[in-house]
Formats: structure tokens, C-alpha cells, sequence
């Protein structure tokens, strides 16, 4: 007789506001026939102003803080899967699912905001992280880590790129391990920190008078250097912002 239990497939959840982690983790589910064992289901936050192409990928909107969903949930998913979710889980949450979450940082170091930014500035160590999620952000249980070296000519989208490459490693690494739950965990060494959106507005802010070696004021324009987003600025003497990016060329 067969024992329809085992016949059963784990529902997962993979809430993402990145579209580019989210195709790279359906082609893995694929090469790697996940849907032999479990059906996945995706979504993207409520806050996400830009969801058009999360859409395409089929996600769905989702509000994790939504009590109704959270209920629901609990019975639905055997674990949740944030990959840059622009929501916080509540703990309510991730006390009630396992949650898990693919982090561009190497924990506990600049746990928060674009850890990039700040390991260029305050030298802490840099990479990805997978790890089980408590009420506290990017913080729980390692499930696994890769480390990026920045380098002294690396701006902040140089290295950013390293971490999504280092992201995508753990992904192929350990989706089958999430899915059976089959993997170990390691504490943090220490609490670390944490940076908000506002250390990195304030950095953002230059301070024309700041006087410091030379060093560190390329670190922080190469910091806040990250495409075409608009970061470090001054105001000149209308008051108005004016936005200062570095470039580097490395000799041969
Ligand atoms: O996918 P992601 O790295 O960010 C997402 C969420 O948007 C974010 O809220 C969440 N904390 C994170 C874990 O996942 O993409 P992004 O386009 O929002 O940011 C990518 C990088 O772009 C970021 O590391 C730094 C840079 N950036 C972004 C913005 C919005 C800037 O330098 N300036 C900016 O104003």
C-alpha cells in the first residue's frame, strides 16, 4: 500500500522585490527538478513601487504583516523564503513559519541597509548570507555564507555585483537542503550592527569642512557610488544638491 504522506509536496513561499535573484532561483528550482518534491509559490511586498516585472516573473502582491496571512500561512507553507523582501517579517511570523532569508551582507557584520556601502566605509567584512530569520533584521541562526572581498578601487556597485554573484552561489548550494530541511546552523560570532536607511542618508550628506586623510573621503564617495543612483551631494550656494560620483581607472 502506498503511503499518501509521502506523496505529498512541501508548499513553499518565496516572497522577493528582486527580480533578477527570483528568475536565478526558478531556472535552480528547474535544473535542479524541485518540483518533484515541492510546489512554490511567489510573491513580492505590498510596498514594492515597482513590481512590473516581479509580476511577469508571477508573483503575486503580499503583505506580510497581514494578520490574515499569517494565519493562513502557518498552515499553508513549510517555509518561507524572503530573497531582498523590501518588508520586514514580523515576529509573529517567523515564530510561527520557518523563514529563511538570502541577505547581500555577511552577518552580523552591517546587518541593515545596503552593507556594501558601510563595509567600504568602516572596513567590516562583506558577502552573502543565508540564514533563519528572527524578529530581529538579518540576524537568526547561519545557514551559510559566502565572503566578498572589496577591493581599494571597488565602488559601491562594483562590490554589489560580487554579492549577487555570491547570493546566487548559496542559492544553487542549498535549495534542495532548505527544501528537505536538511541543513545545519552556526550562531553569529558576536550581535555585530546594524545600519537604517537614515546612517545612509546621513552619509549621503557631505560635509564640506569634514577634514580626514584623503583615503577616507575616496571611501566614501566610492561608497555612495552605485550607478546612476543620485547618493553623496552637496549644496552649493542656491541651496541646491549637487551629486558627486567617483571614477576609477585601474592601469593594466
Ligand atoms: O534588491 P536590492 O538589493 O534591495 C532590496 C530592497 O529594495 C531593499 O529594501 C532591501 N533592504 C534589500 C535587502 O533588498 O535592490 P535595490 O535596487 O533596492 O538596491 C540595490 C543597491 O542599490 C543597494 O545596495 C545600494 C544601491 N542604491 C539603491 C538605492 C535605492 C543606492 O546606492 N541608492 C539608492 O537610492
Amino acid at each position: 500500500m502506498t503511503n499518501n504522506l509521502e506523496c505529498i509536496k512541501k508548499r513553499i513561499l518565496v516572497v522577493s522585490d528582486n527580480p533578477e535573484l527570483t528568475f536565478f532561483f526558478q531556472n535552480e528550482c528547474k535544473k535542479q527538478n524541485l518540483e518533484c518534491i515541492a510546489e512554490v509559490e511567489y510573491s513580492y511586498s505590498v510596498n514594492n513601487r515597482y513590481p512590473s516585472q516581479m509580476i511577469s516573473l508571477g508573483a503575486n502582491k503580499v503583505n506580510v504583516k497581514d494578520i490574515h496571512f499569517r494565519k493562513e500561512a502557518k498552515d499553508k507553507y513549510s517555509l518561507i523564503i524572503s530573497i531582498h523582501c523590501k518588508q520586514i517579517f514580523p515576529k509573529e511570523l517567523v515564530e510561527s513559519v520557518i523563514c529563511v532569508n538570502f541577505h547581500p551582507g555577511l552577518n552580523p557584520y552591517n546587518r541593515g541597509w545596503y552593507p556594501q556601502v558601510f563595509s567600504i566605509v568602516n572596513k567590516l567584512p562583506l558577502g552573502a548570507t543565508l540564514h533563519l530569520m528572527d524578529s530581529e533584521v538579518d540576524h537568526g541562526l547561519i545557514i551559510a555564507q559566502k565572503e566578498v572581498i572589496v577591493k581599494s578601487s571597488d565602488t559601491s556597485l562594483n562590490v554589489y555585483r560580487q554579492v549577487i554573484s555570491a547570493e546566487k552561489h548559496l542559492i544553487e548550494q542549498n535549495l534542495i537542503s532548505l527544501v528537505n530541511q536538511s541543513y545545519e546552523t552556526i550562531s553569529p560570532i558576536t550581535e555585530g550592527n546594524y545600519n537604517s536607511i537614515s546612517s545612509f542618508k546621513e552619509l549621503c550628506k557631505l560635509d564640506m569642512d569634514s577634514i580626514k586623510p584623503l583615503r577616507e573621503h575616496i571611501d566614501l564617495l566610492r561608497a555612495l557610488t552605485h550607478g546612476e543612483h543620485k547618493n553623496a551631494y552637496f549644496l552649493d550656494g542656491n541651496q541646491k544638491k549637487v551629486y558627486i560620483t567617483i571614477n576609477f581607472q585601474v592601469s593594466e
